[in-house]
C-alpha cells in the first residue's frame, strides 16, 4: 500500500519533469568492441520529434553523419540515429530533447570504439 501511495505521489511530478536521459546505447562513458549501427537514447518522457535531435561527432568535432535522429514510433521516449561504420576512437554525442510540455533539455557524453 505504501508503495502504491508513493507512486501516486510521484506521478504528477514526473508528468511535469523535463526530459532526462535515462539510458543510451552505447552507454555514456563506455567502450564498445563492436561499432554500433545506430545510437539509441531513451528518455523519461515522450519526445517531440521536430525539436529533438542527436549529433554525433569525432574528437575533432567533425560530424560523423548528416542523418537526423528519429523518434521511435513504438516508444516515443526513445530516439535513434543511424551511424556509418565507425573507426576506432572516441565519439561525442550531443542530444537535445523536447518533451510534450515544450521544455528543452540537452546533454553531452562520450563513448569509445575499440
Ligand atoms: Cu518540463
Amino acid at each position: 500500500m505504501a508503495a502504491i501511495a508513493a507512486i501516486a505521489a510521484i506521478a504528477p511530478l514526473s508528468a511535469l519533469a523535463h526530459g532526462k536521459l535515462e539510458s543510451a546505447t552505447p552507454a555514456p562513458g563506455s567502450t564498445v568492441d563492436v561499432a554500433p549501427g545506430a545510437l539509441r537514447l531513451t528518455f523519461n518522457e515522450a519526445l517531440e520529434p521536430t525539436f529533438s535531435s542527436i549529433k554525433l561527432s569525432d574528437t575533432a568535432g567533425t560530424p560523423v553523419t548528416q542523418e537526423k535522429a528519429s523518434v521511435d514510433a513504438a516508444d516515443r521516449r526513445a530516439m535513434t540515429l543511424p551511424v556509418p561504420k565507425l573507426a576506432s576512437g572516441e565519439y561525442k554525442v550531443q542530444w537535445v530533447a523536447m518533451t510534450a510540455d515544450a521544455h528543452k533539455t540537452k546533454g553531452t557524453y562520450t563513448f569509445k570504439v575499440k
